[in-house]
């Protein structure tokens, strides 16, 4: 495959630019070349796609399927060239014919299905699925727009929709021989049979064809190309159909409202409103994928549906595909005939469930009359579940009968689709260790007391080649100098890094690749907001999704307490400090639209103040996504992972920033704690309080965030600058953000944890000051960082939750 040469490149893009873009070279834009460029790929990708699917059906494998409505997959070019082995023939190449390359990949729109960690940690999976061989694929939806852009304006901001669509998505196939019909509302029959056993029909359903688009998911250098299929929803009855049902008006309302299902992705607010669109949207998912894996099924094995576990697992990303358990039974007893245990036993050993959150606000329910009328034999077969788990709870768990409440699966009106994923499925499982001991423990106690073989751990990963390989080729190279090449197909060895963590020359050679990527950056900030920032100077990264959990609060209060600082003290000598945020609020989360403005705000003054002497610089980046991380994470110097104790399940941007050797600053929540295990507390910077100690508050009381205000002057000056507008265009701008801390006693303990990280800060200071100190652990970072990669991730939901064969 990586056989060819870059001459031979040159000449075969020389020709397809003829005979594909109908242009010669000297008047090829970037875009012509990018499109060239996908279609050699293509080329060389669908041989080999075709053989994995025909492969993994002659060998009749058992496969997994990772079914999210999100995949956020971002830019594939470079991911593709790269697990192809082409990347750097095709970078040559490209540079011959004077083009940029890092202009020509540009030029692909990334897909942006996904709100953040949970959307990228599905393509994560993809990328180690294929790279280690496993038979696994993606099921989602496509979106027609994508997580909406950010602008920001006036420092507020903006939401545009993303219309990732408007130019032809050379990756995406669309299969439309393959399409499968969903039905929705309608009104159920049941009939007694003579053998006495049930039969139910349905009538007057709207109907919805879902058409496949495939995507080659391209394993690492081993002609493995499994394939994320995303639905798209099309009309699906012939206008001719219509005109003969009495309901003519109602058809007609339904056709009009079918393309919105696949419309847009519905923007994370972290708060679970019931809208009915995204129900809708959770339903043509699953129905379409479960469909469609049933038929491949029946394609290689018998008629019947007995061994679907031994051949099929279904993953669920959290619980946004859980009716994927109702569904599955629909299918088993109305269409295979089966009765309710034989598919209620099939069911519970095919589905299992991720979870990735504990915020009770984010907890998804549905109010069972939505459920009713909009999916009438899943209802009933949900509500049968809720009454035949109830019945188990009171008969054998006496001690559990005055909890049933909590734990029913329809209680006041609502369907609580946790507890079906839970009772439905073989696994359920958290994503980092304090986040499943949280849920055993706390959370869903009860649940682990029903089902403690259910519950296990799969700490988070992410793909080295995506995340290391390709975003950092100067420090991949550095790396491979020193300890070869095999990390790249087992990223452990990168342990191997701490020989020469006292190696001065190899540190020299990690220092100047860390300082061309921050110049890299540098050029790239005053490029876009036309902000100077010193390339010396520390950059202090926190690149996320803007959540009051996340306390973006936090560091921009640090800001400020350095810019009063400064003022005070205007010959201060303190290290230079770039603070660079990028952050999405969800458009109707007010209070994170706020901190937006205020970090815009508070960057504007410091930025221009002459008596800050450039020594602090605040950028926020707009529009943050997979590409802008994959500028900036090779730049980072510290990693701001500063979450209220408890509160991130996990966290992936800190392993991103490790692995590219920056230093966590970070509370001991999610897999920061995993981090430090494995690095030793000298190579991290942990402040703050605990999730026992953030938990003990919530249950007992006992903090007060007005005793700070009171006590702490540095805390009281940056409320009262807030509250009097200091940083505002008028008085009342930042009243907000003063009022829900001391009026709402500051729920997720900024006030609190102020002290511990401004001293954490200092400590960064200090360190940062000795060089060969700082490259040292920089280096213990990179070294450690092998087991945050996906590949044992996959690893381990494949040997313990899957069952899975490598092919
Ligand atoms: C909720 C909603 C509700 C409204 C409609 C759209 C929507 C989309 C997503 C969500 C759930 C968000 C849960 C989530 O993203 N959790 C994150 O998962 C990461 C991967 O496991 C983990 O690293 C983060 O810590 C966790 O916050």
């Amino acid at each position: 495959m990586s056989k060819i040469t870059a001459e031979e490149l040159v000449e075969s893009i020389t020709n397809k630019m003829k005979t594909e873009r109908g242009k010669d070279l000297k008047d090829a834009s970037d875009k012509d070349l990018y499109y060239v460029i996908t279609s050699i790929v293509n080329d060389e990708l669908k041989p080999h796609w075709l053989e994995t699917e025909k492969n993994y059906k002659k060998r009749n494998v058992r496969q997994v399927y990772y079914l999210s409505m999100e995949f956020l997959v971002g830019r594939l070019a470079e991911s593709n060239l790269l697990n192809f082995g082409l990347l750097n023939t095709t970078n040559e190449a490209l540079e011959r014919l004077g083009f940029d390359p890092e202009k020509v990949y540009a030029e692909e729109h990334d897909a942006g299905l996904g709100n953040g960690g949970l959307g990228r940690l599905a393509a994560c999976f993809l990328d180690s699925l294929a790279s280690l061989r496993y038979p696994g694929h993606g099921c989602g939806i496509r979106y027609r727009y994508g997580l909406f852009e950010q602008r920001i304006i006036h420092g507020n901001q903006i939401e545009l929709p993303d219309y990732w669509l408007k130019e032809e998505y050379p990756w995406e196939t669309r299969k439309a021989d393959e399409a499968i019909k969903i039905h929705f509302g309608g009104q159920v029959h049941m009939f007694k049979k003579n053998d006495g056993s049930l039969e139910f029909k349905y009538e007057n359903t709207d109907q919805v064809m879902a058409v496949p688009y495939d995507i080659p998911i391209v394993g690492f250098e081993n002609q493995v190309v499994n394939s994320l299929r995303l639905w798209s929803a099309e009309l699906a009855t012939s206008d001719e159909d219509v005109a003969h049902t009495t309901q003519y008006y109602h058809h007609l309302d339904h056709n009009h409202s079918i393309e919105q299902i696949s419309g847009f992705l519905y923007p994370d607010d972290s708060s679970h409103e019931g809208k009915e669109l995204r129900l809708k949207q959770q339903y043509f998912l699953v129905s379409a994928s479960i469909q469609n894996i049933i038929k491949k099924y029946k394609e290689t094995n018998r008629k019947s549906l007995n061994h679907l576990p031994d051949k099929v697992v279904i993953q669920i990303n959290d619980t946004h595909p859980s009716l994927a358990i109702p569904e599955l039974m629909r299918i088993l007893m109305d269409e295979e005939h089966y009765g309710w245990e034989d598919a209620w036993k099939i069911t519970t050993k095919v589905i299992a469930y991720t979870n990735h959150t504990t915020l009770s606000e984010a907890l998804e329910k549905w109010p069972t009359a939505m459920i009713q009328s909009l999916l009438p034999r899943l209802h009933m077969i949900i509500d049968e579940i809720n009454e035949r788990f109830c019945k188990e709870i009171w008969l054998e768990y006496p001690e559990l009968r005055n909890k049933i409440h909590e734990l029913a699966i329809i209680a006041d009106n609502q369907v609580h689709m946790a507890r079906l994923a839970i009772v439905g499925s073989f696994s359920v499982n958290g994503v980092a260790r304090i986040h499943t001991e949280i849920l055993k423990k706390k959370e869903m106690k009860d649940f682990y007391h029903l089902f403690p073989n259910k519950f296990n751990n799969k700490t988070n990963g992410i793909t080295h080649r995506r995340w290391l390989l390709q975003v950092n080729p100067k420090l991949s190279d550095v790396i491979t100098d020193v300890i070869g090449p095999q990390w790249i197909s087992r990223p452990n060895q990168l342990i191997s890094l701490l020989r020469y963590s006292k190696d001065r020359p190899f540190l020299e050679k990690i220092d100047k690749v860390k300082h061309e990527n921050k110049q890299a950056l540098a050029k790239f900030i005053l490029d876009r907001t036309g902000i100077k920032v010193d390339d010396k100077s520390i950059f202090d990264v926190q690149i996320k999704r803007l959540h009051e959990y996340k306390r973006q609060l936090l560091n921009i209060f640090h800001v400020i307490y350095l810019y009063n600082e400064l003022k005070d003290n205007p010959n201060q000598d303190i290290t230079p400090r770039t603070f660079i945020f990028g952050a999405k609020a969800a458009p109707s989360y007010h209070l994170a639209k706020e901190v937006i403005k205020l970090i815009n705000k508070v960057a504007s003054i410091v930025n221009h103040d002459p008596d800050i002497k450039d020594k602090l610089k605040v950028v926020f980046l707009e529009n943050y996504n997979v590409s802008l991380a994959e500028k900036i994470i090779p730049a980072a110097d510290i990693s701001e992972q500063i979450s209220t104790a408890s509160k991130e399940a996990s966290g992936t941007g800190n392993m991103k920033m490790m692995m590219n050797g920056a230093i966590t600053l970070g509370t001991l929540d999610g897999a920061n704690i995993e981090i430090r295990d494995l690095v030793g507390d000298n190579n991290i910077f942990i402040f703050g309080l605990t999730a026992d100690e953030v938990l003990e508050y919530y249950h007992n009381g006992g903090y007060v965030a007005r005793d700070i205000y009171n006590t702490d002057d540095r805390v009281r000056r940056i409320l009262d600058q807030l509250n009097e507008g200091w940083f505002g265009t008028h008085d009342i701008e930042f009243k907000d953000i003063f009022y829900h801390i001391l009026y709402h006693n500051d729920p997720y303990f900024v006030l609190k944890d102020f002290d511990p990280y401004i001293v954490s800060h200092e400590l960064v200071e200090q360190s940062y000051r000795d060089k060969f100190t700082w490259l040292n652990m920089s280096v213990a970072n990179i070294a450690h960082s092998g087991k945050f990669s996906s590949d044992r991730t996959i690893q381990e939901y494949a040997s313990s939750i899957w069952n899975l064969n490598k092919v």
